[in-house]
């Protein structure tokens, strides 16, 4: 009967390497078809583009295949899945990722050959899927690649914001802000599920009403907007899996609204409904401040409460009782954004499942873990309860009840310290009354993560000490890692071959740990010359980017320095800034005997400033202003060069990591959670500058201090520094040369008086170290700061010592995968195991 059929059928598939082949004759012959029939060109004549969005539906068609292959599996051995909920991914370009894990480069390569295109041409038609910020966004990308490779049965869940974070454009110095609507040209990488979508409601009132003689909440809502589901494969490597990111777009309701069209105004109730998409919209542009706005709230609530949905059903379908939900799921909270999900759960299971609170509640506590991206506890979410109140009034109770819970808990096991008590609360009483997302996230997590050991330091015994006096063994450390599947496999082909050719092995590619046999070769000349071979070719891409970009040519011979990320204060782009200067100002005052002796240095800064942020979007034009100054000068030359890279995002790191010598992390100490940048770079043989802050102290650890160049204050002397250091600045004039050396001074006064022109525009950048006590300790950390600089000029022109420091970098790297960071995850927090596709 049906189930021979299917056993057979089966039996048949096994035999296939999937239905699709894989040899460069049939993806040629798909390619064309895809021109012929999904780009609706002729096959006789196609440009770049067009064969982009061919290829793409020809590689999409294979990704589909293995996504059908390994849900059908799971749902065959019901794992225990996780559910990794963020609301922010930063995923770039998806081709050339798609083709390496799937493991048919080779073969698209020589398909598109024979008909006269190129592989590199084709894929940067591309563009970016900048789905987040920054960091935090970047790392739950990495963290999707590792999950797929390690063949975790996983799935992410987010927003499908259609328009992404903002385009940087620079005009005369000064960055404005685009919009990016990413979505243009069509997104051959995901698959509109039009039948998959949720109702998820807003607003009303909550009524009590009478269930089998029980008094029971119920939550009336007032407005109705609907949830689409928008699917996008993430293929492992070496492995069949292909899991799932599952990204939310708002519709209309798709439920007739008569009222509102029999008043008779067609037209506006029409234009009324189109509204409900504004939900999805835009992504907001902020990675620190959190502004208490409606529509950020009502994005966070969309995201629960269609994925909850989503997630319950499928439950559902394979369990009846609750009390399997500890064993079949695991919720992860990436940041606070998505832990509304807490008393959407407690909702769902208490008012929807008629579940009593004390069953409902022990549940939850099981199912939740949690990580912080932060570091500071200005930082941290809070929601106004005015807002959280009329959005959601259900949600409100529930969280005033979860509160009041914890509340008693916490009096019987502290007793009646009011002031711990209202420091450990939920609800912050003030000005503005509100919900403290974290301390909810901690009391409902059985886990609650930092980024670096650093950081979960910081946590215990500062952020968050007394809820680690009360549950010490809920803290853990995780610190982040990034994929060398694109770090290194995707961004540097060069390096990927030559790690490969003498590490005998690609199997590193899966095996991170197994870098570290490159330091069986750290003193071979042969591979020395090698080395420096692919660095220069990365060098070349790289100088070839800068010139079109910024019109500025580079010599392949300078040092290139590199700092990108997002502009913050407390990343110290000014610091780097006020160093290019000090240089600057030493090259000018030498004789040309001695500037024959300098390291030439390309200096290359880039970043987004968060639109509202003024002090940022000050640095950004200061950069530029130096960079005018510096690279006109025909004193200089080549000596000195300054460039900043617009519109810094995944594919411009992907040129700028491999193609640079030097990178800088200058962040004050203690206050870089983790930062991922350094160990991209540190993958890509690139030496690091940096404080020992987040995890620069890991990889300290891992490669020895030796083999990067370390300054600045530690952790632990920053707040004295603050305290007693600091008062010396203000006035400058009395500065005392010791705390604050004289070079630093004269810098600022530059600037201040208006050297690189704007001087009133400046003003408050130069306030911002004098008036507000440097906060960040550029003064206090700027001698250390050159001193470091110094001894890369220094390293530099040994370049046997250099490329051996260069090495090591790499051999060190293996511990920075994110593949070791989902691997600890799974084991100790999420409780999952490996489920993989058979062949
Ligand atoms: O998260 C960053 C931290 O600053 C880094 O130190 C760390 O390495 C990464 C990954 O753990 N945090 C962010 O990127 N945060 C945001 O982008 C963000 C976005 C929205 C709201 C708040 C923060």
């Amino acid at each position: 009967g049906l189930g021979e059929h299917r056993a057979k059928a089966e039996r048949m598939f096994s035999l296939m390497d999937g239905f699709l082949k894989n040899d460069p004759i049939s993806l040629q012959k798909d390619i064309l078809h895809h021109v012929e029939y999904t780009v609706a060109r002729s096959r006789f004549s196609f440009d770049d583009f067009e064969a982009y969005q061919a290829l793409s539906h020809t590689i999409r068609d294979r990704l589909i295949e293995r996504w059908h292959d390994t849900h059908i599996f799971f749902k065959r051995t019901k794992p225990k899945r996780l559910y990794f909920l963020s609301l922010e991914f930063l995923m770039g370009r998806s081709l050339s990722n798609s083709v390496i894990n799937l493991g048919i480069q080779d073969q698209c390569a020589e398909a598109l050959n024979q008909l006269g295109f190129e592989f590199e041409v084709v894929a940067e038609q591309e563009g970016d899927a900048a789905l987040g910020n920054g960091g935090l966004a970047r790392f739950s990308a990495c963290q999707m690649d590792s999950l797929a490779t390690l063949d975790y049965p996983a799935w992410g869940y987010g927003l499908r914001y259609e328009y992404g974070l903002f385009r940087q454009i620079i005009v005369d110095g000064f960055q404005h802000e685009q919009p990016d609507y990413w979505l243009n040209f069509g997104n051959p990488w995901e698959i509109a599920r039009i039948h998959v979508t949720y109702e998820v409601k807003f607003y009303g009132t909550v009524e009590e009403v009478e269930m089998n003689g029980d008094k029971q909440k119920i939550w009336i809502p007032g407005e109705t907007v609907e949830a689409v589901a928008y699917d996008n494969p993430i293929p492992g490597y070496g492995t069949r899996n292909t899991i799932n990111l599952r990204l939310w777009a708002a519709k209309p309701s798709s439920k007739f609204d008569l009222e509102a069209y029999n008043t008779g105004d067609y037209i506006n109730s029409v234009v009324n409904r189109q509204r409900a998409e504004t939900i999805s919209n835009v992504l907001y542009p902020d990675d620190r401040s959190h502004q208490g706005k409606e529509l950020r709230l009502k994005q966070q609530y969309f995201f629960v409460s269609a994925s909850l949905q989503d997630i319950m059903r499928r439950f559902k379908e394979e369990h009846t009782n609750f009390d399997e939900l500890p064993e079949k799921v695991a919720l992860h909270l990436n940041d606070t954004h998505p832990s509304l999900s807490i008393a959407e759960v407690m909702r769902m299971l208490v008012d929807e499942e008629h579940l009593n609170w004390n069953k409902a509640w022990d549940i939850v506590c099981k199912i939740f873990s949690f990580t912080t991206h932060t570091m500071v506890a200005e930082g941290l979410e809070k929601i106004p309860v005015d807002l959280l109140g009329s959005l959601l009034p259900r949600h409100l109770e529930i969280l005033y009840e979860i509160n009041h819970h914890f509340m008693e808990e916490l009096k019987e096991r502290i007793g009646l310290d009011y002031s711990r008590l209202s420091q450990m609360s939920i609800v912050e009483e003030g000005a503005v009354k509100s919900i403290r997302m974290a301390n909810l996230s901690i009391v409902c997590s059985h886990t609650v993560n930092g980024v670096s050991k650093l950081h979960l330091e910081t946590l215990k015994t500062k952020t968050f000490k007394d809820f680690y006096g009360l549950w010490p063994e809920k803290f853990q450390c995780k610190t982040n890692g990034v994929t060398q599947r694109r770090w290194i496999v995707v961004s540097n082909p060069s390096l990927r071959d030559l790690i490969s050719k003498w590490l005998g092995t690609e199997a590193w590619i899966r095996d991170p740990d197994i870098l570290s046999g490159l330091r069986d070769h750290v003193d071979n000349a042969d591979f020395h010359l090698e080395w420096k071979m692919v660095k220069r070719i990365n060098k070349m891409r790289l100088a070839e980017y800068i010139e079109a970009m910024s019109g500025v040519k580079v010599s392949l011979d300078a040092m290139f320095d590199v700092q990108v990320k997002r502009i913050h204060e407390y990343k110290r782009q000014l610091l780097n800034i006020f160093g290019i200067i000090h240089r600057y100002n030493c090259l000018k005052n030498m004789d040309k005997d001695s500037r024959r002796k300098v390291v030439p240095r390309v200096c290359i800064i880039g970043g987004k400033a968060a639109p509202g942020y003024e002090m940022a979007k000050k640095i950004i034009k200061l950069c530029h202003a130096v960079a005018e100054k510096i690279n006109n000068d025909t004193d200089i030359g080549d000596l000195l060069k300054l460039v900043f890279i617009p519109d810094y995002n995944v594919s411009v790191a992907e040129l700028v990591m491999p193609g640079a010598d030097l990178s800088q992390h200058l962040s004050t100490a203690g206050n870089e959670a983790s930062g991922t940048g350094n160990m991209k770079f540190l993958m890509n043989g690139c030496l690091l500058l940096a404080t020992e802050d987040g995890s620069t102290v890991e990889i300290i650890e891992e490669i020895g201090a030796d083999n990067l160049f370390l300054f600045g204050a530690k952790v632990d002397e920053v707040a004295d520094l603050r305290e007693n250091g600091v008062s010396n600045l203000a006035p400058l004039q009395n500065a005392s040369p010791l705390k604050v050396p004289l070079q630093f001074v004269r810098i600022l006064r530059m600037v201040r008086d208006g050297y690189f022109g704007h001087k009133d525009y400046f003003k408050t950048l130069c306030d911002s170290v004098e008036a507000a006590n440097d906060y960040y300790l550029l003064g206090t950390d700027f001698m250390s700061y050159l001193e470091a600089q110094a001894a890369a000029d220094k390293t530099f022109v040994n370049q046997e010592k250099w490329t051996r420091m260069s090495i090591l970098s790499v051999a060190g790297s293996g511990r920075f995968s994110s593949d070791r960071t989902i691997q600890d995850y799974a084991e100790s927090t999420w409780k999952i195991n490996p489920c993989r596709c058979p062949l």
